[in-house]
């Protein structure tokens, strides 16, 4: 059974990869178009971090397992400016319009740690199989309140293989129907859901800290799916929270999921354009996950296995830069992850660092939880320490058109088109810049108890900004 359950996942794979070879030779490949998250100053962010954590979707405070020690030894060990924070609507909102203040007043200091450290928090409505109340397991289904949750008696089974396969479960799917209002019963869920969001914003909307907002992880549209899905209800849903955020947070960023499923494996997504009402240019960003299907099946990334997945992230990249194209948004992946035991595990975070550095996206890695796929095991670092440890302007005071780290001449060039909203700061790791680094241009000033450097540079023109050790 085990072997014809291979056969099929194999043939799934051939079909998805051969499908978007077929998309992807019909068209040209498209260019990285360099938009960017910017900061209060207007400085372009190169984000890299994690995601943390895992462990908030079945703590019952909803909190993840996390201390303030935790976050200052990823800073010291891989000097990370990012974090997707995991909340929990049933936590937001315990009771239909209560929203917990004491939860949120949590959330705020852990919010606190990452800015003591100059960290750019992105808080993420984090939901998988609906909620905590659907899945016989406690772990897999998290996210929305048990008063938000209608399954109509319908099933839910209790022992699959995989914890994705229960999004195609009845009770499960019937509940997403429910709040999608796909069965035109509960036309209120969305709106107590773009309502939450509002209260979210309005909590945080003056923390500096507080980079923006992840609408939702990973959607799914129970029973409609694809582009009906992601133009229809999720498009809706978008725009009703958008509207509630604008209506108490005109300056953070908004960063919108497509479908996760397909997508995250290379397919195209059919998510439209979306008005920001605000004054001035739009903060919508596109921040889609990355799981190639070769890995999800359980295969590594060695021989064969590695050809298919780098195929895959070819087509991933080309649709992911189409659709941010057409949204006219920078990227941020909020997910890529993989289990850090595996053999050649490594060789693939470092080819995926390298095709974000490539496309000016930032990344966030799943997960910050300890564990064989994070950075620590049982409190021990693991390879992905040292690959998550590479050089990066983590702020350009200007638009970056190149970032290319070669790491055998231990050389980090950054072409960038230089503007007026301040210096460039660089991280440096202690492995490779033991005493920090020295710019080809400009004045550095290194701080060595943060690893950063920062240089001040002309403040018109293209330049090409070279960092090596001193
Ligand atoms: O890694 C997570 C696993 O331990 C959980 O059982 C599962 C269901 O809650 O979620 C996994 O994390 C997923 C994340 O929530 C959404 N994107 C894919 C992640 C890896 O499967």
């Amino acid at each position: 059974q085990m072997k014809r359950a291979r056969w099929i996942a194999g043939a799934v794979v051939a079909l998805v990869v051969a499908g978007g070879g077929v998309a992807a030779a019909a068209r040209e490949a498209p260019q990285p178009a360099r938009r960017y998250v910017t900061d209060d100053a207007g400085r372009a962010l190169i984000l890299h971090g994690f995601n943390t954590a895992s462990s908030a979707k079945s703590t019952p405070d909803g909190l993840p397992e996390l201390t303030e020690a935790d976050v200052e030894r990823e800073y010291q060990d891989m000097g990370t400016n990012f974090v997707r924070f995991l909340l929990q609507w049933r936590a937001v909102e315990p009771s239909p319009g209560t929203y917990d203040t004491k939860y949120l007043d949590k959330v705020a200091e852990r919010i606190g740690w990452y800015r003591k450290r100059g960290y750019h928090v992105m808080l993420d409505m984090h939901q998988d199989l609906w909620g905590n109340g659907i899945t016989p397991s406690k772990v897999a289904g998290n996210g929305a309140p048990q008063w938000a949750t209608f399954m109509d008696g319908l099933p839910v089974a209790t022992k699959l293989p995989t914890w994705e396969m229960y999004y195609l479960e009845p009770g499960v799917i019937r509940a997403f129907d429910h709040f999608w209002n796909t069965t035109g019963e509960h036309p209120e869920l969305m709106d107590r859901y773009a309502k939450a969001w509002k209260a979210v914003a309005d909590r945080f909307k003056d923390d500096p800290a507080v980079i923006g907002y992840d609408l939702m992880n990973e959607p799914w549209g129970g029973s409609v799916q694809a582009a009906a899905f992601e133009t229809g209800p999720l498009a809706t849903l978008y725009r009703r929270s958008i509207a509630e955020i604008r209506s108490v947070d005109p300056d953070s960023w908004i960063f919108l999921e497509p479908q996760a499923v397909g997508v995250n494996w290379g397919l195209p997504s059919a998510l439209p354009a979306f008005d920001d009402p605000r004054s001035g240019p739009a903060r919508i960003a596109f921040a889609p996950h990355l799981y190639p299907l070769p890995l999800d099946l359980g295969d590594d990334y060695t021989a064969g296995s590695k050809e298919w997945v780098d195929r895959t992230l070819g087509w991933w990249r080309d649709n992911i830069l189409r659709t941010a194209e057409r949204m006219k948004a920078p990227i941020v992946l909020g997910e890529f992850g993989l289990d850090m035991t595996r053999p050649g595990a490594t060789d693939l975070v470092e080819r995926i660092l390298d095709v974000t550095d490539e496309t000016a996206m930032g990344r966030a890695y799943w997960s910050r939880d300890d564990g064989p796929w994070g950075p620590y095991d049982k409190g021990k670092a693991g390879p992905l320490v040292e690959a998550y440890a590479r050089p990066y302007p983590r702020a350009v005071g200007g638009v970056p058109l190149r970032v290319v780290y070669d790491e055998k001449a231990v050389k980090l060039t950054i072409t960038f088109d230089a503007n007026e909203t301040g210096a460039t700061e660089v991280y440096l790791p202690g492995k490779s810049f033991p005493n920090g680094g020295k710019a080809s241009m400009g004045e550095a000033t290194w701080d060595a108890a943060k690893r950063v450097l920062t240089v001040k540079t002309k403040t018109s023109g293209r330049l090409d900004l070279v960092i090596t050790p001193r």
